[in-house]
C-alpha cells in the first residue's frame, strides 16, 4: 500500500464549473495535493491513457469525451489513498453512487462521470507519471 493516488476532474465537470467544489471536497476529505495541472488531452493522449480499455465497446466514446475539453490532473496524498479516494468518488455509474460522493453530486452518467480515480497503487504510479515529471511534484 502506498499513500498516493491519481485523479482527473473530467471535461463534463470542468465545463460546468465544478472544479473548485470538487477540489474543496477532496481537500476536506484529507487529501493533499502533490502535483496538479489544468490541461487538455489530445485524442492520441486520451487513447494512450485509456489503452487498457481498448477492447471495451465504450472506448471510442471515452477517448472522444476525455479529449473534448479541459481537465484537472492531480496526484493526491493520504494514508490508504487509492481505496479512500475510490470511496470518496463513488461508483462508476453515478446512479449507483452513494449519497454524498463526488459522482453522486457532480456526475451525469456512466460515461461522463466527473472524476477519475486510480484503481490500484500500480496504476496510480503509472497514471501520475503520464502527466507529471519529478520536478512537478512537491
Ligand atoms: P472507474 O472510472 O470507476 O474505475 P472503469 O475503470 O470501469 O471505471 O471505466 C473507466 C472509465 O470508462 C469510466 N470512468 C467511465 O468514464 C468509462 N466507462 C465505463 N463504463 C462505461 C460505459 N458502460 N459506458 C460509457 N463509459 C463507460
Amino acid at each position: 500500500m502506498t499513500n498516493r493516488t491519481f485523479t482527473m476532474i473530467k471535461p463534463d465537470a470542468t465545463s460546468k464549473g465544478y472544479s473548485g467544489a470538487i477540489l474543496d471536497q477532496i481537500s476536506k476529505a484529507g487529501f493533499s495535493i502533490k502535483a496538479m495541472k489544468w490541461t487538455k488531452l489530445t485524442v492520441e493522449q486520451a487513447g494512450q491513457f485509456y489503452e487498457v480499455h481498448k477492447e471495451r465497446p465504450f472506448y471510442g466514446e471515452l477517448v472522444a469525451f476525455m479529449s473534448s475539453g479541459p481537465i484537472v490532473a492531480a496526484i493526491l496524498e493520504k494514508e490508504n489513498a487509492v481505496a479512500d479516494f475510490r470511496k470518496l468518488i463513488g461508483a462508476t455509474n453515478p446512479a449507483q453512487a452513494e449519497e454524498g460522493t463526488i459522482r453522486k453530486k457532480f456526475a451525469a452518467s456512466m460515461g461522463e462521470n466527473a472524476v477519475h480515480g486510480s484503481d490500484s497503487d500500480e496504476n496510480a504510479q503509472i497514471e501520475g507519471n503520464f502527466f507529471f515529471s519529478n520536478t512537478e511534484r512537491f
